[in-house]
């Protein structure tokens, strides 16, 4: 495991730092829209009070904030692996360079005691799950790693339902940040009510404290933080685009790990840019609220 400098000072001096995962940046968005995000997002956690920990495996090491240079590499170079954390041995042992997903990205953050994970969307349960049983392994890091990931909810490439029907079956806290309706990452709606409501940082932070420290629970803390409404896409203007994504996506027999990334690229293709500008505006305030959970939380661990 290799920390930068700003990332071990900030944790020996029990300061905030918020993680950031790269399967975003080398697999989720195009370049070079995924290395000019990852750069501005690392600038608003830290214009936040946080400090930043982009987490990635480059060359077999684990690493936990990244050099400019590094996220370029991500964001360009063809061969980077899209890293789960069961692929972590495999990387660290054969010295390859890999992603990291949500799930390999709280492990990781959990090794170094960073309790606090920005995002842009969390894998879930896919539709179709029941033959395919395609469930992202987010949600079995979800039930055994304390890390609070905030993100715009899930996508409607997933089974929304079915994703906090499992959520809840593992035990996974599931909070929405100020308000009354579960995110579907480009929209602020679902159809689905949220699970728990809590409204601002402090509250947020309070919840943290509540789950790890005085209940002593050991699962991760699912923190939904809906798009803001400037920068929504109506649901059933994405819903079409979302049909035909997953169409040709059994029309070509996709599967496994190709099948998110897949569906990604393909509704940034379709909605001509659209869902991508989206996909930036939640994610930069998915790292705003993230940092200032992050400080409210360092001040109640003081
Ligand atoms: N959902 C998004 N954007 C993303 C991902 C999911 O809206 O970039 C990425 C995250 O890294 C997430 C991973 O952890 O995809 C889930 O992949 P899978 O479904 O293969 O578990
Ligand atoms: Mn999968």
């Amino acid at each position: 495991m290799l920390l930068s400098n700003d990332v071990s000072k900030a944790l020996a001096n029990k300061a905030p730092v918020v993680a950031l995962e790269s399967t975003i940046i080398s697999h989720g968005m195009p370049y070079p829209q995924n290395v000019a995000l990852a750069t501005e997002v690392e600038a608003i956690v830290r214009d936040h009070g946080a400090t930043p920990a982009t987490i990635a495996v480059l060359d077999g090491v684990c690493c936990v904030g990244l050099e400019p240079a590094q996220l370029e590499r991500l964001a360009k170079e063809p061969g980077v692996y899209k890293a789960t954390t069961r692929d972590l041995p495999w990387l660290m042992a054969s010295a390859s360079t890999g992603a990291t997903t949500v799930a390999a990205t709280m492990r990781i953050a959990a090794l170094c005691g960073i309790r606090v994970f920005a995002t842009g969307g969390v894998g879930g349960v896919h539709r179709g799950a029941a033959t395919s049983f395609d469930i992202s392994a987010d949600l079995t890091e979800l039930a055994v790693t304390p890390v609070a990931v905030v993100s715009a909810g899930i996508k409607s490439i997933l089974d929304i339902g079915l994703t906090l029907e499992r959520l809840e079956t593992l035990g996974v806290p599931v909070v929405v940040n100020g308000s009354d309706e579960f995110p579907s990452f480009y929209s602020r709606a679902s159809g689905l009510p949220a699970p728990r409501r809590l409204d601002g940082a402090s509250a947020l932070a309070r919840y943290l404290h509540a789950t790890w420290n005085e209940l002593g629970l050991t699962t991760g803390v699912s923190i939904a933080n809906p798009i803001p409404v400037a920068d929504e896409i109506p649901a059933a203007e994405i819903a079409d685009l979302i049909e035909e994504a997953l169409t040709e996506l059994d029309a070509r027999g996709i599967s496994g790990q190709e099948v998110t990334p897949f569906l990604l690229a393909r509704i940034v293709e379709r909605s001509q840019g659209r869902s991508l500008t989206a996909n930036l505006a939640l994610v930069r305030n998915n790292a705003a609220t993230a940092a200032q959970i992050a400080v409210e939380y360092a001040k109640m661990q003081a």
